[in-house]
């Protein structure tokens, strides 16, 4: 396909002010009858009105009322052209459409079976082209009012966008109900939903008076487990309120669950549509992590009606304006209202293992890319985690009061409208009175920037100079980088352990008063006054930007900072960073056992203290994973790197033996079923102890025994379950057994019960996986089966995927041909797998570039995965 390029962008020449849609739902055939007013932009005369349409059969067109003549207009598989139309004109048009055959699952689609299941849509990015012919593209924002019509008893419950505006009885045992939305909208937030649901509610009022219904919906074997949902929209509404200004601006709120989705959930306006595995969650089916996800994208998904809805995007280009700071008010949410530290962790380990990877490779794109050809394959860890890492730079160098003067004028001018980047840094900074231009490279430029600190303290004078420099080197496919701004947030400590005062002298380049250090070029020295002896210097606190610090920091040092930092990630990462360098000496050759005890007395240290948060602790006692301890090597030999890992998590656990029992036989005062933030962090931390154990020495597995028997939560049945596997136990073949038969009904709990066995490393993994594909409830037009089987083998099991006789590349890449003909955007996602192949050792190298080309030499390869593969091979 053609690529689209950012520079190419031109206003569109029509706009459409009012959309009037009509829909016979039926899932074989359903009729959508659409009338549009469109208006000529003053400026231009006699261009022909291009609307954009897919996969649809047109069964009538009238402009103004009558017929157009043949000479007038132009239909082909992708648009309809209509030609010498007045400067304002009435465009309607009659098409039909076939939900039930659609497995692409963009525009109309069913959702469960043809007999059961229901009617719902997905528009973003391009799907609204496959509902009506429409300018499908962000900047044209349009009044909807929508008329929903079809059989009663199949589909009793009919939503739309909006406020409900009137119901009925349509003869013939069919019911219409109509919805108007007030507050214009580009076609990817349009969405509406049919079908036998159920429903919970609530209502909240806003700080506004406004009162608004709070609906959840969902099949009836789902509802029971809808409630947390209700509770984080309601924590969310609160949130949004208090700490950004923002209210909620229809009178109904609408969440619905389903198990048939490409993606997360979908922000459309008042009717958010969800995957199922972020709204559904109770203690018997749902994992305490699963809790905190369905917050978290509850959370996303109602900030974008705000961030996305109300102010939009002006094309897709800007994808992560509203997505990198939807990501950033999110992480914020949550860090408000659960664990700051413990979010903060998974963020970044999420950036090191995913992102960076990404932004190293051939798929490496800018925040903002310049073109492309498949814009479904630019939701991407780049677009939505380094979008947020941008914005959250942004807010720790403009400080918190800065940041929200700067996001209050943003919604103030550009409300309604759609909007680019610049207009976003142009916002922030004209309430802060800051030139923002120099942030607009972060978005223009690809790649992590290195960051090399080196310190020298002078005794006599007592002063510590401090230089930081910077360089995004280039690669293969590009030049060296800029210079970025980069805010690095630093604290000095005492070889007591305690924080010495940041006063840098009045020559140093300017420190804020939470001890930020701004480097705004190449490089930059501070000098700090008043340090008497040699201070321990703590970077990147919070990990205040995303980049790979380089700081030669002696061991000690970072046991000191393990006990000492009162910034949790930084208390975090001095572990880590002991745990890695361990790793790369077992990796090299080169360990020696003394090493051992700093990395494991800093950790025992922690553990033992009792003011320590649970959940920070089971994080200093796991380790990160293959695919984060690969990433920045070249050559990978996955291989070597699973057993390095392997050799350093054993070392640890029976380093730690005593502390582990010490801390599982610790009486707990909470009850199991509870699911409040302490009781999730304990748990955590006994199941990490429990792993660790397991681990340490097979006798241990007595104890996960019997949590597998007397669970009573889904967290520690899972638990103890990976453990028995992990140990390739004698009776984990039965445990698995029991667990599938005990969770049979419940297909969230099967998505994990296959992700458990997909990511198991056996030599045998492959041929597992592959014959769980034919397992009964195994279905290839689902994609959270997809996901949970094969993208969890590929990604999370690098020894299955990377075995050496190419097993695991050739089962990935046949169930790509597989999936590529019912939904390409997931065949897409699953091709990304192969992406890194350039930094493999020779032969697995050679084998991924082989299912690569194989791959793209087949007969029809959609877009969306000839792109990634295009992309992959560059
Ligand atoms: N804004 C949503 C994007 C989305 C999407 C994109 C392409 C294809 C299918 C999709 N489903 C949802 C997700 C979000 O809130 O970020
Ligand atoms: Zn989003």
């Amino acid at each position: 396909a053609l690529a689209v390029r950012l520079a190419d962008y031109q206003a569109p020449a029509w706009r459409v002010t009012d959309v009037e849609l009509v829909f016979d739902l039926d899932p074989e055939a359903t009729v959508v009858e659409a009338c549009l007013r469109v208006e000529r932009d003053a400026g231009t005369d006699a261009v022909p009105l291009r609307l954009d349409g897919e996969s649809l059969e047109l069964l009538a067109l009238e402009v103004d009322g009558g017929p157009l003549p043949a000479e007038r207009w132009r239909l082909d598989e992708r648009s309809l052209t209509l030609l010498d139309l007045p400067a304002t004109a009435t465009v309607r048009t009659r098409a039909r459409i076939r939900p039930a055959a659609n497995t692409a699952l963009q525009g109309l689609y069913l959702s469960g079976s043809a007999a059961a299941g229901f009617l719902l849509t997905q528009c973003e990015a391009e799907g609204f082209r496959r509902i009506t012919w429409f300018p499908d593209r962000p900047d044209v924002l349009a009044r909807y009012t929508v008329t929903l019509r079809a059989d009663r008893a199949r589909f009793p419950v009919l939503l739309a966008n909006g406020n409900a505006a009137g119901a009925g009885d349509a003869g013939g045992g069919r019911h219409w109900a109509r919805f108007v939305d007030p507050h214009p909208k580009p076609s990817y937030l349009f969405a509406l939903v049919a079908g036998r649901l159920e429903r919970i509610e609530d209502t909240f009022v806003t700080a506004e008076g406004r009162r608004v219904g709070v609906v959840v919906h969902a099949e009836a074997d789902a509802i029971a487990q809808c409630g947390w949902a209700l509770d984080c929209i309601k924590q969310a509404m609160r949130w949004d309120e208090a700490r950004f200004g923002r209210c909620y601006d229809l009178d109904a709120f609408h969440v619905v669950a389903t198990h048939d989705f490409t993606m997360g959930a979908m922000e459309n306006k008042g009717l958010n549509i969800f995957n199922s595995k972020y709204l559904l969650a109770d203690i018997e089916q749902a994992t305490d992590d699963d809790f905190r996800h369905v917050l978290a994208v509850v959370g996303h998904e109602y900030f974008h009606n705000w961030t996305g809805n109300r102010v939009t995007c002006r094309d897709w280009f800007q994808l992560s304006l509203k997505e990198g700071l939807t990501v950033y008010r999110e992480q914020e949410f949550e860090s408000d209202v659960a664990s700051r530290t413990l979010r903060r962790i998974e963020d970044v380990r999420t950036l090191w293992r995913a992102q960076f990877p990404e932004d190293a490779g051939p798929l490496a794109h800018p925040v903002r890319p310049l073109h492309y050809s498949a814009i479904d394959n630019f939701y991407t860890a780049t677009v939505y985690e380094k979008g947020a890492e941008i914005v959250r730079m942004l807010a720790t160098a403009l400080g918190r009061e800065g940041f929200r003067r700067g996001l209050d004028l943003y919604f103030s001018r550009h409300d309604g409208r759609a909007v680019t980047i610049e207009d976003f840094l142009a916002a922030l900074g004209a309430a802060t009175g800051r030139d923002l231009a120099p942030w607009l490279a972060w978005y223009a430029q690809p790649g992590t920037p290195e960051l090399v600190a080196s310190g020298r303290h002078d005794a006599q004078a007592q002063r510590y100079a401090l230089t930081l420099r910077q360089r995004t080197p280039a690669t293969a496919n590009r030049p060296e980088g800029q210079a970025l701004p980069l805010p690095v947030a630093t604290a000095l400590f005492g070889r007591d352990g305690r924080r010495l005062p940041l006063r840098a002298d009045a020559a140093s380049p300017p420190v804020s008063d939470d001890g930020v250090l701004l480097l705004d070029g190449a490089e930059a020295t501070w000098q700090f006054e008043g340090v008497a002896e040699p201070p321990v210097v703590s970077l990147l606190r919070g990990y205040s930007a995303p980049v790979r610090l380089h700081q030669d920091v002696a061991a000690a040092d970072l046991a000191l900072l393990a006990r000492h930092e009162d910034d949790g990630f930084n208390r975090w990462l001095a572990v880590d960073t002991l745990g890695r360098r361990l790793f790369a000496d077992i990796l090299a050759g080169t360990a020696s056992p003394a090493a051992l005890p700093l990395w494991t007395d800093a950790i025992a240290a922690v553990l033992g203290d009792d003011g320590i948060d649970p959940a920070l602790a089971a994080e200093l006692l796991t380790l990160p994973d293959e695919a984060t301890l690969s990433e920045g090597r070249v050559p990978v030999d996955p291989e070597a790197v699973h057993v390095a890992r392997a050799r350093l998590e054993t070392a640890l656990a029976t380093a730690l033996e005593p502390d582990l029992l010490r801390c599982l036989d610790r009486p707990v005062a909470v009850a199991s079923q509870a699911i409040d933030a302490p009781a999730q962090a304990r748990r955590r931390l006994r199941n990490r102890c429990m792993a660790l154990l397991a681990r340490a020495a097979p006798t241990h597995l007595e104890r996960v025994r019997l949590q597998w028997r007397e669970a009573v939560n889904l967290t520690d049945r899972l638990a103890a379950l990976a453990c028995l596997l992990q140990a390739e136990a004698p009776d984990a073949p039965a445990a698995l057994d029991d667990f599938a038969t005990r969770h049979a009904s419940q297909p969230l709990v099967l998505d994990k019960w296959f992700s458990l066995q997909a990511t198991a490393a056996r030599d045998d993994a492959a041929e597992r996986v592959a014959a769980l594909t034919t397992h009964p409830a195994f279905r290839w037009e689902n994609p959270n089966k997809v996901y949970a089987l094969l993208l969890a083998f590929a990604l999370r099991n690098p020894r299955g995927f990377h075995r050496a006789d190419g097993a695991g590349y050739r089962l990935i890449a046949e169930s790509i041909t597989r999936v590529d003909a019912l939904t390409p955007q997931v065949a897409a996602r699953l091709a990304t797998s192969f992406g890194g192949w350039r930094r493999y050792e020779p032969v697995r190298r050679a084998q991924m570039r082989h299912e690569i080309e194989r791959l793209r030499a087949r007969p029809h390869v959609s877009t969306d995965l000839a792109d990634i593969l295009d992309r992959s091979l560059a």
